[in-house]
């Protein structure tokens, strides 16, 4: 049986970053840190640590970034790739996020790198319609139904004719999301309060109680997810640009969510919820019409044509 070792969350965070950009060498970062510390810290592991760690970070803040010139919101450019989209067995949740399936997104897109906040959308629409606009500008804007977050969409692709701006499909959240991980959280087994804001009175399973904040935080004052993502589990829920449709049990590429229901999908949990909410793999819906305190949304910029991939 493995040795258990103890690693402290910042080093945890930065293996989160970096192993799943380190695919290709025969040791993974945390295996390294077994070998380390097994062997009381060698010069020689602590050298290939050092190595490794200079790499990682320089990639860890390299993620390509694109600043949309209007508001000067931040996207990150996300590569295109497969990874299994639901609930897997036997991970505990609420079940009708199953069954997994294999999902491939065949573009590379830009994701938001916050959720719109509520300076961007006054700046865009001229009111902030937010149950917390006293918290200032840097906070997510809530309290918006899809129909309107499609209004500001239009808005914003109509100031930006040479780009095209579109909610998040499902699948793009969920791959954005997880970032290269498989676990029930893109943290890991567990997301502490640390991590993000959800209601910690009602943590993941048997693990430990965190804080309730009582209310939204402001955009990215939590770390990134390991493609540079804030807040994307909790904070605000985020309206997803689907229908609510069953999922397929074949491989799908690109799925649209265009089954003929009357609710939308929502994703990632919030501030109000509990941590079972925010996983990667929970779906919940809502009627477009619907508003709520702790409901928002974030963007995605197509890439239209690789040759102009800026
Ligand atoms: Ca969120």
């Amino acid at each position: 049986m493995a040795e258990a070792i103890s690693i402290s969350a910042p080093t945890k965070r930065l293996l989160r970053r970096c192993t799943p950009r380190n695919d290709s060498l025969s040791l993974t970062l945390p295996q390294i840190v077994n070998l380390m510390m097994k062997n009381k810290w060698h010069p020689s592991f602590l050298f290939l640590f050092v190595i490794l760690l200079s790499t990682c970070t320089q990639q860890g803040t390299t993620n390509r970034e694109w600043t949309e010139p209007v508001t000067g919101m931040t996207f990150v450019r996300i590569p295109p790739g497969k990874f299994m989209m639901g609930t897997p067995p036997g991970e505990v949740g609420q079940l009708k996020q199953g069954p997994t399936h294999e999902m491939e997104i065949t573009r590379a897109f830009y994701m938001g790198k916050y959720e719109v906040t509520q300076g961007e959308w006054q700046q865009i629409m001229g009111d902030n319609p937010s149950h917390f606009k006293t918290l200032g500008v840097r906070f997510p804007v809530e309290n918006i139904n899809w129909h309107e977050a499609q209004m500001f969409i239009q808005r914003l692709n109509a100031l930006n004719s040479q780009y095209r701006f579109a909610l998040p499909t499902e699948a793009q959240w969920e791959y954005a999301c997880r970032a290269g991980t498989s676990t029930p959280f893109n943290t890991g087994e567990d997301l502490s309060t640390a991590d993000a804001n959800y209601d910690g009175r009602y943590p993941y399973r048997e693990f430990p109680q965190g804080s309730y904040r009582d209310q939204p935080t402001a955009v990215g004052s939590f770390p990134a997810n390991g493609w540079g993502l804030h807040d994307m589990h909790g904070n605000v829920w985020e309206w997803c640009e689907d229908w609510f449709c069953e999922y397929p049990t074949e491989p799908v590429k690109d799925p649209r969510g265009d089954c003929e229901t009357d609710l939308k999908v929502i994703r990632g949990g919030s501030w109000y919820f509990n941590a079972e909410s925010a996983r990667s793999a929970r779906r919940y819906t809502h009627n477009p019409h619907d508003r709520g305190f702790s409901l928002g949304f974030r963007l995605v910029r197509e890439i239209v044509d690789a040759d102009f991939d800026e």
